[in-house]
């Protein structure tokens, strides 16, 4: 006889082609021209971020990991009992599982818009903890965070890593984390957020030396050739990373390198040489600035730990 492995549950919010072009369409005729971020993560783009984690330069997973490894107790402190842990963009669920021992969580809910590359990866988590009760959702939860049924009622342990929140204006991120404070149905967050430091040391960790954010950053093209019939050639774009003081943010550009046009079933956009299409925000905050964003939101009982090196800081609250 076979054994019988347990398998995840998954579930998928279809999201119609139409709207999908709509969003894509608006973005690119707006002036200046944007890609919502959310495109960067195809299979292979999940695939590119992964390996922008182990880049020299890209230190915001390492510190992260680092205060996640040391810490596990002090969250458990703050956050209390945690049957239920929502990874909100769960990616390749690293951080994630390596938080298990600490809060020991019954039901394991991954949330992410790359959903068959989530759907791979959750199977190896499965496989790894068969008594724990994997739910897959893929899903844009950055415009709808509404979980299945099956998740269950009771409090939340929300996680949301990586400094994601800083893809949000402050003004967004206020709204997204009351919503995420709704989803803990009472209970707790755990988050990542990636501090303002030296500009140079910023803008190497977007413009790495082997160039894969840049092909990660050049990946949305090819996506949305797939996605939406656009013409796009990849060759025609250079990838751009600054950062903006005023606004305390990494900005990804894809610039023009000549005059061209690009083309799509029902429309069309001219970029001039040196024109760009703006593809991420990535906020930095101030450890001060994040807690009082924190607390507008609503969300108690607030305590933060760094890395050594100051770079990166995670914060737990209860709601
Ligand atoms: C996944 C949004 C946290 O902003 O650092 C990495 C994405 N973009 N390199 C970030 C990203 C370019 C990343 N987040």
């Amino acid at each position: 006889a076979r054994a019988a492995f347990r398998q995840p549950q998954f579930f998928q919010a279809p999201r119609a082609v139409e709207s999908v072009r709509e969003e894509v369409q608006a973005g690119l005729l707006a002036r200046p021209a944007q890609i919502p971020p959310k495109f960067f993560y195809d299979t292979l783009g999940s695939r590119l971020f992964d390996a922008i984690t182990a880049l020299d330069e890209y230190y915001p997973t390492r510190s992260e990991a680092q205060i996640l490894a040391a810490h596990g107790a002090d969250f458990a402190r703050v956050i209390g009992p945690a049957p239920t842990l929502v990874d909100l963009g769960a990616g390749s669920c690293e951080k994630a599982v390596s938080l298990f021992p600490a809060l020991q969580p019954r039901r394991y809910v991954a949330v992410d818009i790359s959903a068959d590359y989530l759907r791979d990866i959750l199977q190896t988590v499965q496989r790894a903890h068969p008594a724990l009760e994997v739910i897959g959702v893929g899903t844009d939860f950055a415009s709808r965070l509404e979980l299945p049924e099956a998740v269950g009622p009771g409090p939340r342990a929300m996680f949301y890593p990586g400094s994601s929140i800083g893809n949000f204006t402050p003004e967004q991120a206020l709204g997204f984390l009351q919503r995420v404070r709704e989803a803990a149905q009472g209970g707790s967050l755990l988050i990542g957020v990636d501090r303002v430091k030296d500009e140079g040391e910023l803008v190497r960790a977007y413009d790495d030396a082997l160039g894969v954010t840049a092909a990660f950053n050049l990946n949305v093209l090819r996506h949305l050739n797939r996605r939406i019939g656009s013409d796009f050639v990849l060759a025609d774009w250079r990838h751009v990373a600054r950062f903006d003081a005023g606004l305390s943010r990494i900005e990804m550009h894809l610039e023009a390198r000549r005059a061209l046009t690009v083309r799509w079933p029902g429309g069309e956009r001219a970029f001039v040489a040196g024109e760009r299409i703006h593809t991420e925000n990535s906020c930095k905050y101030t450890p001060e600035a994040f807690e009082a964003l924190l607390r507008a939101a609503g969300w108690q009982a607030i305590e933060h730990w760094s890395d050594p090196q100051a770079r990166f800081s995670v914060f737990a609250a209860r709601a």
